[in-house]
């Protein structure tokens, strides 16, 4: 069974809400964080930089969070026969992570980003449900659970972004995402 390494309030919770919407058979194995655990030598084997989420399955050792949703997506859950499609995926889980997250959770960079950013994040979600059309998918819990942190860690009013909001509110009210994304 698919074992995930994090702790409550980490981003290992991101991967946790992909499992649970695809139903997966995992095992939950919590780090003490505050003790340093993910620094000792046995997690250090599987994630040399120390960091959560990591997962084993099988003899693979994976980390960072949006390589193990694109894994996790292929293996168990859905993704695209057309490497096209795929591709898109691939855009959006990697501009969550390595765009939008820094972009607005990096005070520096927050203020010039989040225009930029949530303006046709804004747009997209104005003629549809979710990131990729009519249907949920990995993506949207890579770039939804950024989103989502926005109003719970950052007292940034998003009043100007409303088809933003509402997707937020559309995501937070999924039941995978409630029982894993810790308020
Ligand atoms: N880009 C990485 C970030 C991983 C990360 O920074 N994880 C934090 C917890 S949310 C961590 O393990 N911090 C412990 C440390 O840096 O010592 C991902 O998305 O997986």
């Amino acid at each position: 069974m698919l074992k995930l390494y994090g702790s409550a309030r980490s981003r290992a919770s991101i991967v946790r809400w992909y499992l649970e919407e695809i139903e997966a058979d995992y095992e939950f194995i919590t780090l003490d964080m505050q003790s340093g655990e993910h620094l000792k030598s046995d997690f250090l084997e599987i994630n040399p930089m120390g960091k959560v989420p990591a997962i084993v399955d099988g003899e693979l050792k994976l980390w960072e969070s949006g390589a193990i949703l694109l894994y996790v997506a292929e293996k168990y859950g859905k993704m695209p026969d057309s490497l096209e499609q795929k591709a898109e995926i691939f855009q959006w889980v990697l501009f969550g992570n390595a765009t939008l997250g820094p972009g607005i959770f990096v005070e520096a960079s927050r203020e010039k980003e989040t225009p930029r950013l949530l303006t046709p994040l804004n747009q997209i979600f104005e003629t549809q449900p979710y990131l990729m059309g009519e249907e949920f998918n990995v993506a949207d819990v890579a770039l939804g659970s950024v989103l989502a942190y926005i109003p719970m860690m950052l007292k940034l009013d998003l009043t100007s972004y409303p088809n933003v909001l509402t997707y937020i509110k559309r995501i937070s009210e999924r039941p995978a995402f409630q029982k894993t994304i810790v308020q």
